[in-house]
């Protein structure tokens, strides 16, 4: 995968696209859209641009009303938007910077001037990118940590509770981990986790989220996922953690699960069913799943 920044240019004429195709090409991936229906469909595909440049006056959608769009919908809305236009007045370009655009150019466009405003935007949108990825992950593991968690539970739970469906949530607190850290040491203590937390991911699904909920806690929030099928993933995510032995540390896990009742329980709640049914496996002799 390249490391390029990917722009998406948007305009309906051709020469226009191939003027900012001239000035941005070396540097960076682009992406071309003749209409606004297009641009729409290529602000989400991958690769996610990190910046659009956009046209005013285009056939069926103008770029007013683009932007509007794309700034109406959560996977699009923090792409920053340049309107690079004909359209020259005062009025517009205050419109176009009131609609959530971070800067507008009017045409005829200056290369050095575009490409100089197109460089200081990219750097500030992969900023604002590893600000918010440092804010939701934790460092040792990389897992999200126990913030992004909240955030996406809450908008879970939401979403089943207006549309239905199932969730499921497994708790996992690593056995007597004090011993590992005393017997061999802190560092030793982080490699065990970061070996955990690798197992959990890659044990896990793309629309699961797995966290590191505290400090040799973990948590992993199971989409559409029945009680009984959390059992089933638990037992082999258990099961792959014993076999783990990192650096010849043996370690094991206790695991607590509980499914989601949709009619009004909160997350929070969840959560504490989940722990509660830790405590119990802890009870049990620990290295073992309860709900
Ligand atoms: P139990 O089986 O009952 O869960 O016993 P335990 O020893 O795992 O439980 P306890 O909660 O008493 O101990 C957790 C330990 O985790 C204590 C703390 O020093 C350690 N710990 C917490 N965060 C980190 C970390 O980031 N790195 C390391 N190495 N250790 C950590
Ligand atoms: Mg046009
Ligand atoms: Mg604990
Ligand atoms: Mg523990």
């Amino acid at each position: 995968m390249s490391d390029k920044a990917t722009i998406l240019l948007v305009d309906d004429t051709r020469t226009n696209i191939e003027l900012l195709a001239g000035c941005l090409q070396k540097t960076y991936n682009l992406k071309v859209a003749m209409n606004g229906k297009r641009c729409l469909e290529l602000a989400e595909s991958e690769p996610v641009p990190d910046l659009i440049l956009l046209d005013v006056i285009m056939p069926d959608m103008d770029g007013y009303d683009v932007c509007r769009q794309l700034k109406d919908n959560s996977s699009t809305k923090d792409i920053p938007i340049m309107f690079v236009t004909g359209k020259d007045s005062d009025e517009d370009e205050e419109l176009g910077l009131q609609l959530g655009a971070v800067d507008y150019i009017t045409k005829p466009i200056r290369p050095a001037i575009v490409t100089a405003r197109v460089g200081t935007q990219v750097i500030l949108k992969q900023q604002s990118d590893t600000l918010r990825s440092m804010a939701l992950h934790d460092q040792l593991t990389s897992l999200f940590n126990r913030h992004y968690l909240i955030e996406a539970a809450n908008s879970k739970v939401a979403r089943i509770k207006r549309h239905g469906g199932t969730l499921s949530l497994m708790m996992i607190d690593i056995d007597y981990f004090k011993l590992v850290n005393d017997k061999f040491g802190h560092q030793a203590g982080d490699t065990v986790l970061r070996a955990v937390a690798s197992v959990l991911s890659s044990g896990s699904r793309k629309e699961d989220v797995v966290a590191r909920f505290g400090g040799e806690e973990f948590v992993v929030l199971l989409d559409d996922c029945s009680i009984l099928d959390a059992d089933d993933k638990a037992e082999q995510l258990r099961s792959l953690i014993e076999q783990l032995i990192p650096e010849g540390i043996s370690v094991t896990a206790s695991f607590g699960i509980a499914e989601l009742d949709p009619d009004g329980e909160t997350f929070e709640h969840l959560l504490a069913r989940a722990d509660q049914a830790v405590y119990l496996a802890k009870e049990q002799g620990r290295n073992c799943v309860v709900q």
